[in-house]
């Protein structure tokens, strides 16, 4: 299977319930590397652009107060099948489908705070690193 690189999001509801460190511990304990991470503080612009594909969802606008109302950590994470894995131990987009032992399944109960966005598709994952990250932040 294929290296691949996918974007991580430790969102708003995550860093206010002091979690950060006990998500980033289950990628790292399954075996992805951190390739790139920073804090950001999302302007209503990055969060639209990183949600487009939802605009014409009714909870769109939710969503868009929801990742800009604290801060965000922003992770590139690298390994083989990263891209799959991660979405696998990250878990079920609603947490009530969220199989336990996942991130959401253990640890989120709604949407839409549910803890961690990780990107669905390797074109997904270029276009979202890219929006995300300047290259000279990946190492
Ligand atoms: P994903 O994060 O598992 O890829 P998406 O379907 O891409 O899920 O949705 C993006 C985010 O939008 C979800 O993680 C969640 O925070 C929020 N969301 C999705 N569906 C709903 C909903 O029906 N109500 C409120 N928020 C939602
Ligand atoms: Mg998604």
């Amino acid at each position: 299977m294929a290296v691949e690189r996918t974007l991580i999001l430790v969102k708003p509801d995550a860093m206010r319930r002091g979690l950060a460190g006990e998500i980033l511990r289950r990628f790292e304990t399954r075996g992805l590397e951190v390739k790139a991470a920073r804090l950001v503080r999302v302007e209503r612009e990055l969060a639209e652009l990183h949600y487009e594909v939802h605009r014409e969802k009714p909870f769109f606008g939710e969503l868009v107060e929801f990742i800009s109302s604290g801060s965000t950590l922003a992770l590139v994470l690298e390994g083989e099948g990263a891209i799959a894995t991660c979405r696998a131990t990250i878990g079920a987009t609603n947490p009530a489908d969220a199989a336990p032992g996942s991130i959401r399944g253990d640890l989120a109960l709604s949407m839409p705070d549910n803890l961690v966005h990780g990107s669905d598709s390797p074109e997904t994952a270029a276009s979202e690193i890219a929006l995300w990250f300047p290259d000279d932040e990946l190492v």
